[in-house]
């Protein structure tokens, strides 16, 4: 594997405010093993809520364009699920008190659709600085079950980045990239989670997830968190983000506005522009981590 100077992981000031702010022994176990689950975030009653909402949604616009890339940006309600202050206070804890929504997206398993995501490092096609403490919080907005394809992280691959490639037609990743190493899945966590529940990665934990072979579907609300000192890679196009807590006294993104209201015209092009940057700093960043970890071997 190819390792990389000491990720900015260990050196972040930890800030600890807030009832659901992490323990040191759940913080040393998240540096340790990139990983920490489960955790509370929404609770049972809010998931419920969130999720009538999307189902509302899509019955009457269809499913989410683009996997529901930043649908935050455009619907109050996971405007106030990016926000919650649950989820805040844990993230904080990691990353410090000024924080980032880089970005958010679902991902929905139906019965027997087939999808699956292989396992993938995140901050290989991000456009955003590896080195950084990134981090998703995913949050079960339905169970996640080792029947219905809940997330595997292999623990301790959060200090290195190795190369991707990209592979089969039913991943649900945008660009089907996966690991081009060997795996060692007798080594996978399940993160089984409760409905309102979540889980925190960190960004270059090797994750996946299987099929789901249940009679239920399987919505899951992945959410990725910078603190505001992260630079984007050099040589893209300027990115935009939300500044969920804190202040931001850097200015490398432009900052996103709160929508006013459901699918309101200002927010949904807000939208529009938003997700169309990071499609070309999508493609430009795998082509700038190849490189780099050409580099490095
Ligand atoms: O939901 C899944 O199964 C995978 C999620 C994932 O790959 C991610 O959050 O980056």
């Amino acid at each position: 594997m190819t390792t990389l100077a000491r990720t900015k992981t260990d050196t972040c000031t930890d800030s600890r405010q807030g009832p659901h702010a992490l323990t040191p022994a759940q913080l040393a176990a998240y540096h340790n093993n990139g990983f920490l689950s489960p955790l509370p975030a929404l609770g049972p009653d809010l998931a419920r809520k969130v999720l009538t909402k999307i189902e509302t949604h899509e019955s009457q616009y269809g499913a989410f364009p683009s996997k529901g890339l930043k649908a935050h940006l455009y619907l109050p309600w996971m405007n106030e699920v990016v926000r919650h202050p649950a989820i805040l206070d844990t993230v904080e804890s990691i990353i410090g008190p000024d924080i980032l929504c880089w970005s958010s997206r679902f991902f929905i398993k139906a019965p027997g659709d087939g999808g699956f995501v292989s396992w993938h490092q995140d901050v290989t096609y991000w456009g955003i600085d590896v080195f950084e403490n990134i981090l998703t919080a995913w949050i079960a907005l339905s169970p996640a079950t080792r029947e219905n394809g809940v997330m595997k992280v292999i623990p301790g691959t959060h200090r290195s980045i190795v190369p991707h490639r990209e592979s089969a037609a039913s991943n649900m990743l945008l660009r089907g990239q996966e690991v081009s190493v060997d795996v060692d899945e007798s080594k996978a966590v399940y993160m089984e989670l409760k409905a309102g529940e979540m889980s925190l990665h960190h960004g270059l934990m090797f994750h996946g997830s299987e099929d789901n072979r249940s009679n239920e579907r399987r919505v899951g609300f992945a959410v990725r968190y910078i603190p505001t000192r992260v630079k984007p890679l050099d040589g893209l196009p300027r990115d935009s983000a939300m500044l969920v807590r804190g202040t931001d006294q850097y200015g490398h993104f432009d900052l996103e506005p709160d929508p006013i209201g459901d699918m309101d015209p200002a927010a949904v092009e807000v939208h529009r522009k938003a997700t169309a940057t990071y499609a070309e700093i999508n493609r430009a960043a795998v082509k700038k981590h190849e490189a780099m970890i050409a580099a490095q071997q």
